[in-house]
């Protein structure tokens, strides 16, 4: 196998002020094990700005640490990463805003991340660039060394060509992608948007479904959905630990019939507010039966540093407040809402302990939640209530499919998820039980590497 230069915002670990640990999360579990097997590195910043620490070795893996200084990072990642392209990419659900002087940075990071790259690439190397970060990299890279594979992954969405043409810099993001030999997506939809907006653009020509040609270049295009590490989450919700920890999770939470949960970074895409206001209208049915049902939302805090995002964490703790205040009762709140991140046997025993898991993106380019809480309920009843509009629907049919801007709609799903006999939820269950069983992360890396290997 040939040897991979993964570049991506993020080394795939950080210092905790003593020593360097590894950053949870399904990209560097899935990749790790792959770099250790065939060599290479993972290029990215590690998470403080200022002075760089020289590349060294983590768990079996040579890092090759970016420096960003305070002020790129402001204007490249709060700047133009997370008020242009993120609300761009989520169908403009926030307006995004287009600043002359956060281009500039962008552009500069990018070039950054490309030298470093390129100095840490061989010939015949694979380099794999990933997500929105750094759309610009596979083009500079491409200049730099002709004597290399170039992938790209992104993990968002690609918008539709209607959103897409807003950005005053679409011809140059179009170009630094086709600077890729194949660009894979988490689904159908984000391929066609690209290929429409890389012909529209770029005017680069279309070769079937799957293939670009552009200044005498063949770019594949690939639909790879991201996944999970389904065998570790389904062995860690059945241990022990973890079943007790669910029953008494079930307990705190006043041995409530149906507990119903939402676990999200606290981000404007993810539809917490709607979820809310439909839970509301669950309990507002609900006349009588006051402790029947619990709504546990765990929010991870997220780019706090951006105003959008103060603003949303005010607006939903109003909601929290309002939902327990009209329902509540002394020494009872219909919702529970935790601001934190959970460590992985919290989280799962949370997922164990759901009865029902509302997962409602307004738009999502995947969505691991959907697929950890089936993981966690193989051989236990649960219900997945998800947005038409997360990618992990395009895998997920037997979910209960719902358009999360229709509130009534979403009261609707949860008064049929709450009430669905068992053998239902089981036959659904089971059938998305094999899915996220079959089509892995670790598939998901090979299926991606397999693609750029051939090339
Ligand atoms: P995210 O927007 O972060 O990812 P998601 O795919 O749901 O969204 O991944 C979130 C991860 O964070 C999950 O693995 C989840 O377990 C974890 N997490 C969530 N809440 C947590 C909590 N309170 N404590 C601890 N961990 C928590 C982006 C894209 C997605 C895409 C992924 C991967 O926006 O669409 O699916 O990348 O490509």
């Amino acid at each position: 196998m040939r040897r991979i230069v993964v570049v991506a915002n993020r080394l795939p670990a950080s210092w905790d002020g003593e020593r360097w640990v590894t950053s949870p999360g399904g990209l560097v579990r899935a990749l790790e094990p792959v770099l250790q097997r065939v060599g290479g590195c993972w290029v990215g910043w590690s998470g403080t700005s200022g002075e760089v620490p020289d590349p060294f070795e983590h768990d079996g893996i040579a890092l090759q640490p970016v420096e960003l200084t305070e002020d790129e990072l402001n204007g490249f990642y709060y700047g133009f990463c997370n008020t242009a392209i993120w609300p761009l990419y989520h169908d403009a659900i926030v307006t995004p805003e287009f600043h002359r002087r956060q281009w500039h940075p962008y552009h500069e990071v990018n070039q950054r991340y490309a030298r470093v790259a390129a100095d840490a690439l061989q010939s015949d190397d694979i380099a794999w660039v990933q997500d929105y970060q750094l759309q610009l990299v596979p083009g500079m890279l491409r200049s730099l060394r002709d004597d290399i594979t170039i992938g790209f992954y992104l993990h968002i969405p690609f918008p539709p060509i209607e959103i897409f043409s807003r950005l005053p810099w679409r011809r140059q993001i179009i170009e630094g992608l086709l600077g890729a030999d194949v660009l894979a997506f988490q689904t159908r939809a984000s391929v066609q948007n690209f290929a429409r907006a890389a012909r529209r653009y770029g005017h680069a020509e279309s070769v079937g479904r799957s293939e670009l040609r552009w200044r005498g270049r063949s770019i594949r295009l690939q639909r790879a959905p991201i996944a999970i590490d389904t065998a570790h989450f389904e062995t860690v919700a059945a241990s022990e630990p973890v079943q007790r920890r669910a029953a008494e999770l079930r307990h705190e939470l006043g041995d409530a019939e149906k507990i119903i949960l939402g676990v999200d970074r606290l981000d404007y895409t993810k539809g917490i507010d709607l979820r809310l206001k439909a839970f509301g209208g669950l309990l507002e049915s609900n006349v009588g039966a006051p402790r029947r049902y619990a709504f546990v939302q765990v929010a991870v805090p997220s780019r706090e540093d951006v105003p959008a995002y103060q603003d949303l964490r005010s607006e939903i703790e109003q909601l929290v407040g309002r939902v327990n205040g009209d329902y509540g009762e002394p020494g009872w709140s219909p919702v529970s809402y935790l601001y934190r991140s959970l460590d992985l046997e919290e989280l799962i025993a949370y997922y164990v302990a759901a009865d029902v898991m509302l997962v409602t993106p307004l738009r999502d380019g995947m969505n691991l939640v959907a697929k950890e809480y089936v993981a966690c309920h193989r051989n236990r009843p649960g219900v997945l209530v998800l947005s038409e509009f997360a990618g992990a629907a395009e895998q997920l049919k037997s979910a209960l499919l719902v358009n999360p801007y229709d509130v009534d709609a979403v009261v609707e799903t949860l008064r049929v998820a709450t009430t669905m006999d068992l053998a239902e939820a089981t036959t659904r269950m089971q059938r998305l039980g094999r899915t996220v069983r079959k089509e892995d992360v670790f598939e998901w890396a090979r299926d991606c590497l397999a693609m750029l290997e051939a090339f």
